[in-house]
């Protein structure tokens, strides 16, 4: 079995972008709930349909809808040699639903992305440029407040297997901080 890395942190905190770069960097896949259930918006799937709104005011999509897309991809066979998992879990439930599914051994090593509140404001702000439905300041103030009640919360059920990365920096810095952080 492969490496199987979870990347956690706030929204904003660059978890996209720097699990996208380590993806590459390791070969395994990029699992990103953020990204599927966009893809389903923007395709009208049923799935996407009862996302839409959901994530244009910054809540989170139900637990079995998320529980179900990524138990489907992490089924697939290029998951068999590891995978890297983008924004879920989210909150208990979810991570009580994966290890059920997969064991313990489905996160190896949880890589905390910290970064403070005004830094993440602004560089959503910025993103609000591009178009995305949830990067407007009364959105962005309600995905933090999830964060903080239902994220937050389950970053002590990885234990010692959380490791925390500054997510201050620069990209390239950044990924510097992540590869450091997996040696
Ligand atoms: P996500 O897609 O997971 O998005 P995010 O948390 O907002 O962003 P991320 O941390 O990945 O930041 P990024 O790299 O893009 O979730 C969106 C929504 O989907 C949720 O609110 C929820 O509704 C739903 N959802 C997703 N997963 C779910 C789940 N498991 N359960 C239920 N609902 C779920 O970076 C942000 C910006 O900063 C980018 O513009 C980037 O270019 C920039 N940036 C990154 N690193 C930088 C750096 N070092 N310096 C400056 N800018 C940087």
């Amino acid at each position: 079995m492969g490496r199987r890395i979870l990347f956690l942190g706030p929204p904003g905190a660059g978890k996209g972008t720097q699990a996208a770069m380590l993806a590459t960097a390791l070969g395994v896949p990029h699992v990103s709930t953020g990204v599927m259930l966009r893809e389903a918006v923007a395709a009208g799937t049923e799935l996407g349909k009862r996302a839409k709104s959901i994530m244009a005011g910054g809540d989170l999509v139900p637990d079995d809808l998320v529980v179900a897309i990524v138990e489907e991809r992490l089924a697939r066979d290029d998951a068999a040699c590891g995978y890297l998992l983008d924004g879920f879990p989210r909150n208990v439930a979810q991570a009580r639903a994966l290890t059920a599914a997969l064991g313990d051994d489905s996160v190896e090593v949880a890589l905390l992305l910290e970064v403070d509140e005004d830094e993440i404001v602004d560089r959503l702000m910025k993103r609000a440029a591009e178009g995305r439905a949830d990067d407007n300041e009364d959105t962005i103030r309600r995905r933090l407040e999830v964060y903080r009640q239902e994220t937050e919360p389950m970053v002590a059920a990885y234990g010692d297997k959380v490791v925390a990365v500054d997510g201050m920096g620069a990209v390239d810095d950044v990924f510097a901080g992540v590869v450091r952080a997996l040696v």
